[in-house]
């Protein structure tokens, strides 16, 4: 499942693999620094204990601290939500909960809305573990991002065997039902996930929907999404396309760009934004979110995680955050995941918390540049 590929001449960035969409960092080093920091003059206050916060919280209403003390609240404070991808096997642990509640505003489930867990059999529909997840979040207030409704890894065996008009009315089937079930309910949808190739092509991936539905299901997945529910904010998702100037991100962009000439509904664009040391924040990335959001799309950074620790990690943070709040239509920011341990690349120590649940340096900078959001 995990693929990994060392970044090529001519593109810096890594590539997932073709099958499983993902790369881990087992070849990336930990290129960035490693050394403990202290938190840099002017940040939110020392480790561990928020310096500035206003009133406390009030429980089950993320975003509603004075003076932005959480993650959820200084991003409120510009209008902007702050999450995390969320696992429904760690809703029973106290830490991780508390940590979730007080913290963010927003939840993605990580695995539990993909196809194959979601629709395991043809028509068959298991939403138990993701609505934990749901359920949760709607009981705090929190927004839901739907992640994600056609993408090529994880899919089950009995849709891998079709193709041609079976293969579209299941994809479509697919989208319906699992729109339809939280209708109304969801703040944004990754509908379509990762569907362009690496490198310099600016192709289309080779996966079965673009090889036996051809180049409009694209299309085709937006408009069904936006008949399933009207009201959610409809997304492509994708990584390796921070970079205005890379081929793949030209490739979404025109993608976005004649949607909208075309009236495709769209609504978003997502920036996954899995960042570390072959893999750093470009320097157009605050360019590139004006880029997408003057085609009259929000963009919203999906999965943020970045390799590292200390003072480096916090800087690529920081960096990722002022460019967001620096553009009004950049609406919120969601990490992959909440303490390290838990990440996808662990090894790595990609998150804003350690695995005590301890604030880290990078947390500190984030939460600083939240804050200095400018306001609406
Ligand atoms: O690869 C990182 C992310 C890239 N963008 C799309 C995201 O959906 C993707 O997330 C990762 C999850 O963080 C992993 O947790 O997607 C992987 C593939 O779906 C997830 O990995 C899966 C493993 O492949 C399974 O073997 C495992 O059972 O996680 C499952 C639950 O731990």
């Amino acid at each position: 499942m995990i693929d990994i590929a060392r970044p090529r001449g001519g593109d810096r960035r890594r590539r997932f693999g073709g099958r499983g969409g993902l790369v881990i960092g087992a070849v990336v080093v930990l290129a960035m620094g490693s050394a403990a920091v202290a938190a840099p003059a002017g940040a939110a206050g020392t480790p561990g204990t928020p310096g500035t916060p206003g009133t406390p919280g009030t429980p089950g209403t993320p975003g509603t601290p004075g003076a932005g003390s959480t993650l959820a609240a200084a991003a409120a404070l510009s209008g902007r939500y702050f999450g995390a991808a969320v696992a429904a096997g760690h809703l029973a642990e106290p830490a991780y909960v508390d940590t979730l509640n007080r913290e963010f505003g927003s939840v993605t489930p990580e695995n539990e809305m993909k196809w194959d867990a979601v629709e395991p059999a043809r028509d068959t529909f298991r939403f138990t573990r993701a609505d934990e997840i749901t359920d949760h979040a709607l009981a705090r207030g929190m927004k839901i991002r739907g992640h994600t409704l056609v993408w090529h890894p994880g899919l089950p065996g009995w849709l891998v065997g079709l193709s041609g008009t079976e293969l579209r009315n299941a994809v479509n089937n697919h989208i319906t039902k699992v729109m339809g079930h939280w209708r109304g309910r969801i703040h944004s949808w990754d509908v379509v996930n990762e569907a362009f190739q690496d490198g310099d092509s600016g192709a289309r991936r080779n996966t079965i929907f673009q090889n036996r539905l051809g180049e409009g299901y694209i299309e085709e997945a937006f408009r069904t999404a936006r008949a399933a529910d009207p009201d959610a904010r409809l997304c492509y998702n994708d990584y390796n396309i921070e970079d205005p100037d890379a081929a793949k991100t030209r490739a979404v962009y025109d993608m976005v760009r004649d949607f909208k000439e075309r009236g495709v509904p769209i609504d978003c664009v997502g920036l996954q934004s899995h960042f570390g040391g072959y893999f750093p924040v470009p320097a157009g990335f605050r360019r590139n979110i004006e880029m997408f959001a003057a085609l009259g799309v929000d963009v919203q950074i999906t999965e943020l995680d970045v390799e590292g620790s200390g003072a480096t990690q916090a800087a690529a943070y920081r960096e990722v955050v002022g460019a967001c709040v620096a553009v009004p239509r950049c609406t919120g920011i969601t990490v992959w995941g909440i303490p390290d341990h838990y990440s996808w690349r662990s090894s790595s120590t990609p998150l804003l918390f350690d695995r005590d649940y301890k604030k880290k340096q990078a947390y500190h900078a984030v939460l600083k540049a939240l804050r200095a959001a400018p306001r609406p």
